[in-house]
């Protein structure tokens, strides 16, 4: 998804084009994807005044309303994940979460380090609003098997690591009980995002983590969300909650959802054929998740292929042809080839229409296959008559 938020002010004169951020399940995981969404909804409901349009790729949509469909999507998706928490390490490392890992409620967190750097679970978090702020990092940790066992902490700006910003608590001997580590930290000045963390490393250890808090010493307000480890999920692309509100976005007409293929045809690697046909199952996918009457856009320039010097037709191909009615079908490309021009349509709208399709200066126009090549006359002169029902694709070859 390339997720432009051009946001319109209800004046016209006040354009704000925003670059907003290249992902979507193409390029990132839900979890990214959900953030982005989250960030720019909430945005869009502080501010009513403003208004987005957004490339989305089919894909994502597709996803977002049906979940996972091929193996190659489940994987990773097939264990329960905390909400919020991410996992991960450098070197040789276990997680679970359970019941006999807990300290309080349902669910504990317990990771092993066998070896390498480290072995964490992290919950990044802006830290704009923090930033110069006292904050208080606690939480409790029981220890079966090595001095590990620690909470960490450290902040990020726009380039990476902020020298300096980390800090760790005490390490937690492994007598097997539960032990409240407690420190406090001051959020730099220019950090943009925290990554408060119960962490594992030095020496191989087993070790079991409950009830984080993360909190604003001044004010006593709680930062972490689950940090009592008690909500879980098993991950999956499908996003009815996210969907739902982008819908009733689109609805109200406060966010329009233009183009976007599933390919990007960069340097015309693409072919025009395949671009429409993307376009006709686009226009459908965003119909099907959206629950619109009828979608239809382009977002990429379709090829035009380079003009071979071989022929006696103008060099602007796309001005010979004319269509009636007018927008009855899309030309979407008109390219020299031998002695002719080859002419493809496209009829992304509902219904069947008659089309007079007229191609200047030609002799004769066929019926071509994909290729151009000619299979059954169609006219003698520059026009004929050719009866499209929605979605059709018909490739044309016009002699001179
Ligand atoms: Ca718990």
């Amino acid at each position: 998804m390339l997720l432009l938020a051009l946001l319109l002010f209800q004046s016209p004169q006040e354009v704000y084009y925003a670059w907003g951020w290249h992902g979507g399940y193409y390029l990132t995981d839900e979890v990214a994807t959900r953030e982005a969404f989250d960030r720019l909804f909430d945005l869009l409901d502080a501010l009513p005044h403003l208004k987005a349009v957004l490339e989305i790729e089919p894909y994502t949509l597709e996803r977002m309303l049906h979940g996972e469909k091929f193996e190659v999507e489940r994987i990773g998706r097939n264990q329960p994940q905390l909400v919020g928490w991410q996992k991960g390490g450098v070197g040789r490392w276990e997680f679970a979460i359970g019941a006999e890992y807990a300290r309080r409620g349902k669910l504990g967190v317990r990771l092993i380090f066998h070896e390498g750097e480290f072995t964490h679970i992290c919950r990044p978090m802006d830290a704009t609003m923090w930033r110069g702020k006292t904050l208080i990092f606690s939480g409790y940790i029981r220890s079966h098997k090595g001095t590990g066992a620690h909470l960490y902490i450290d902040a990020w700006d726009e380039r990476g690591f902020i020298a300096g910003s980390s800090r760790m608590s005490e390490r937690v001997a492994p007598d097997g009980k539960w032990h409240f580590v407690s420190f406090e930290w001051i959020v730099p000045q220019t950090a943009v995002t925290i990554f408060p963390q119960a962490k594992i490393a030095f020496e191989p250890t087993v070790a079991d983590f409950d009830d984080l808090s993360l909190k604003v010493k001044e004010t006593g307000e709680e930062l972490l969300t689950n940090g009592d480890f008690e909500r879980y999920e098993v991950p999956t692309l499908k996003d009815m909650k996210r969907l739902e509100r982008l819908r009733k976005f689109v609805k109200e007409g406060r966010v329009e959802i233009v183009g976007g293929a599933y390919t990007q045809p960069i340097m015309f690697t693409i072919g025009d054929e395949s671009v429409v046909r993307q376009f006709v199952l686009v226009c459908k996918a965003v119909e099907e998740a959206m629950v619109v009457q009828h979608a239809e856009g382009f977002a990429q320039p379709l090829a035009l292929l380079p003009a071979t010097s071989k022929t006696s037709f103008e060099a602007n191909e796309f001005s010979l042809v004319k269509v009636e009615p007018e927008n009855s079908v899309a030309i979407s490309a008109a390219y020299p080839s031998r002695d002719g021009i080859v002419v493809r349509l496209w009829r992304p709208y509902e219904g069947v229409a008659k089309v007079r399709v007229q191609i200047n200066g030609a002799k004769s126009v066929w019926l071509a296959d994909l290729f151009g090549k000619p299979q059954k006359q169609l006219a003698r002169g520059e026009a004929a008559t050719i009866e499209f029902k929605c979605g059709e694709i018909v490739t044309l070859f016009a002699t001179n």
